[in-house]
């Protein structure tokens, strides 16, 4: 009685897995169990097969998963359940930070618990993301090498609000309180405004990638920073899905202007716009809009939007008339002016307003980095070091993906990549080079997926590109190349007919439906020049200079300007490069409910995320694995002050016997622990003992020399 069991009720379902139960009651052979969600079940005897004893780690929980006696997705999921409902959202995988959404204020955050975790080793305190933040900076100073975190989950997991945590940790750490300081923490809300969103996933999602380098100065004080931008996702400003909302700037600006700043600004309410009150499609507006015969004029005056420009860009109203509803076009040397289709003209609109907010946003994200970045002078330079955190938009599948979505997923695979490369690929590799024992780990490799969406000859993102560039491609004319190249491919789906407009993708973290309609057009993402002329008359010197590049550029190095796709698939290179000159750090951030609630734990929901990030295979190679690593030269500097006697690396003879010496001297001849050709390998365990043991020594040694001092004195 009162004993926990594992219960497998064999539902057959892809994501069910065991669940936890407690023995109430056992009588005639029967035995009744209470699982984890509440619900009673009778277990006659010809089901026996369907309980099993639970190891006695997973009754209660461990605060490192590398502990787990039950070492399934059983057992992970139950671990994560029972620490959340006491509120314990953090559980480590070795050093890796598993982090689970609370959706609501936990009293964890305070100046307190910053002192509390501040300068300890990962173990040493609780699960927390202040322990990766300490744990970066200490890396940063201790290995003098630049250090990233990188923050994956899905959309509303908590990437935005960890990366913010750890920023306000390294702000409070390096201790300055400096002006700097308060900028880098003050960019964010700013960075939200503009480019955050309510979507039916999450009330504040990010709508853009964000990679933020933080400077130091050799004292470890925060000297500066830049933000990297990705991607922001336009279309938003113009179109919102249902239950979905434009960018959170309008609604404050309408919200908490005072009337006097409203009426200078000549601003309303938000049901008085389009734009913010959900209007989706054409025939949508036409349905609220009666169609009189001057439309689409008096429809595009009426739009607030073209008010606004003619009260703020300063263009001469006719001209704006004139752009919005004709298009100019050179036949044969001539200027010809032909009419546009109503259809046409919106989008016009459309496209110079999104054309607007994304310069918007560029300019934003170059003034904050005016305000914050210091460019290292040349000496500088060696001794400045950085943690970067990565803060992108989470894995997307919404009932209807577009171009967007597959941006997302396409900068989320490079990430899970990422991943495995580093926590799986090189980590093997490099057992087998240094010829230590080990036994292979299988594990879930996702680049076959990559190098069809962007690596490999016609990759997916190249088609898209290739013919964004032909001048008579189209969406379907794009579908039909993607369909005759990777119909094959396991990672791809073909429309099931030739009227269909979707293909499919099969990403680690499931299978995503792409609807190709207006693929093309936001892949070339080009302004029609009639609107550049426009803005090149304005009065306004805020948007000549935000439109300031493309009136330079003139009609025809337009036209050949980099697609959205190859710009962001060109800077996923680089931040991959930048991200592999730095020591990793990583936070999986898992959603436990899709509706944004507290206390509610998803079993389903969560397995699915565990199971597509890895995290099994992180568990059994992390627990089976040597994460801390030196070469024998680092080594045995470093702790030689545990071993009396023992001389500088330089000075020895016998390195690798030396590191025996000492590891075998402080961590047991009989531990865990291996030595290759070239390195020392140990345990995240080992590293903390030796630390410790490191610190105390040291100390000794300082009080000893103080001692010394005193007595000359
Ligand atoms: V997206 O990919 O940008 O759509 P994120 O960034 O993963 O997504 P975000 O950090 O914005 O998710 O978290 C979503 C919401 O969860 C937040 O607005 C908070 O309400 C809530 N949240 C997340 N983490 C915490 C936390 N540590 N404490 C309290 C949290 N609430
Ligand atoms: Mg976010």
């Amino acid at each position: 009685m009162g004993d926990y069991v594992w219960m497998d009720l064999k539902t057959g379902r892809e994501f069910d897995v065991p669940i936890g139960a407690v023995v109430k009651l056992c009588d005639s052979g029967q035995i009744q169990v209470v699982d984890d969600e509440g619900n009673e079940h009778w277990i006659f005897p010809h089901n026996a097969s369907h309980i099993k004893p639970m190891h006695p780690t997973s009754i209660h929980g461990v605060e490192d998963m590398i502990r787990l006696g039950d070492l399934n997705e059983a057992g992970i999921l139950r671990n994560l359940l029972i620490r959340y409902r006491e509120h314990l959202i953090y559980t480590y995988t070795g050093s890796i930070l598993v982090a689970v959404n609370p959706y609501q204020l936990l009293p964890i955050y305070s100046p307190e618990q910053i002192r509390l975790y501040t300068n300890k080793k990962i173990g040493e305190m609780p699960p927390h993301i202040f322990a990766i933040a300490d744990n970066c900076y200490y890396n940063m100073q201790r290995n003098n090498r630049d250090q990233c975190c990188i923050i994956s989950g899905e959309s509303g997991a908590g990437k935005t609000e960890s990366t913010k945590l750890i920023l306000q940790f390294l702000a409070a750490i390096s201790g300055q309180h400096s002006w700097i300081e308060q900028q880098v923490l003050e960019a964010n809300p700013i960075l939200e405004a503009f480019g955050n969103a309510k979507t039916i996933r999450n009330d504040n999602s990010s709508r853009f990638g964000k990679y933020i380098d933080i400077h130091f100065n050799k004292r470890g004080a925060i000297e500066g920073a830049k933000i990297e931008q990705y991607l922001l996702e336009k279309s938003r400003v113009c179109r919102q899905a249902h239950d979905e909302r434009n960018y959170h700037v309008f609604y404050c600006m309408l919200k908490g202007m005072t009337p006097e700043q409203k009426k200078k600004l000549g601003l309303g309410k938000a049901t008085d716009y389009n734009y913010l009150a959900m209007v989706r499609t054409l025939r949508e507006i036409l349905a609220i809009r009666p169609v009189d015969h001057v439309f689409p004029k008096s429809c595009l005056c009426s739009e607030s939007i073209s008010c606004m420009l003619l009260h703020h860009a300063q263009v001469d109203p006719q001209d704006v008339m004139n752009c919005l509803t004709s298009r100019t076009i050179i036949t044969r040397g001539e200027t010809v002016s032909t009419p546009l289709s109503m259809e046409q003209a919106l989008d016009v609109r459309d496209a110079f307003v999104k054309g607007i907010y994304g310069r918007l946003f560029v300019w934003i994200v170059e003034k904050i980095n005016a305000a914050i970045y210091r460019p290292p002078s040349h000496e500088l330079q060696s001794v400045r070091r950085s943690i970067g955190l990565l803060d992108i938009f989470g894995f997307e599948n919404f009932t209807v993906n577009s171009f967007e979505q597959l941006c997302i997923n396409f900068a989320n695979e490079n990430l899970q990549q990422f991943f495995v490369r580093h926590v799986f690929k090189l980590e093997q590799e490099e057992y087998n080079l240094e010829n230590i024992n080990w036994q292979h780990i299988e594990f879930t490799d996702n680049q076959d997926a990559l190098d069809m969406i962007a690596i490999k000859p016609m990759n997916i993102i190249s088609l898209i590109d290739e013919e964004s560039k032909f001048p008579k491609g189209t969406d379907t004319t794009m579908l039909h190349k993607l369909n005759s190249q990777h119909k094959l491919n396991t990672n791809y789906i073909p429309p099931k007919n030739n009227h269909e407009t979707q293909f499919g993708i099969n990403h680690f973290a499931g299978v995503v439906y792409y609807e190709t309609k207006g693929f093309l057009e936001k892949n070339r993402d080009t302004l029609h020049g009639d609107i550049i002329q426009l803005v090149h008359s304005s009065k306004n010197k805020f948007i000549k200079q935000i439109f300031q590049a493309d009136v330079a550029m003139g009609a025809e190095t337009r036209k050949r300007s980099p697609t959205l796709s190859s710009q962001f698939k060109r800077s996923l290179e680089l931040l991959m490069r930048t991200l592999s000159g730095c020591q990793p750090f990583f936070v999986r951030c898992i959603k436990p409910n899709e509706y944004k609630k507290p206390m509610l734990f998803d079993r389903e929901l969560c397995v699915r995320q565990l199971r597509y990030s890895g995290m099994m295979e992180t568990i059994r190679i992390r627990r089976a694995g040597y994460p801390i690593r030196y070469s024998f030269v680092e080594f045995v500097d470093r702790y030689r002050v545990l071993m009396p006697g023992v001389k500088p690396a330089y000075k020895q003879g016998d390195l690798r016997g030396t590191c025996q010496r000492i590891a075998e001297a402080v961590l047991g001849k009989d531990d865990d622990w291996q030595i290759g050709k070239t390195k020392i390998f140990l345990k995240d365990h080992h590293d903390m003992l030796l630390e410790i043991e490191r610190d105390k020594a040291i100390t000794d040694k300082v009080i000893l020399i103080q001692k010394v001092v005193r007595g000359f004195k």
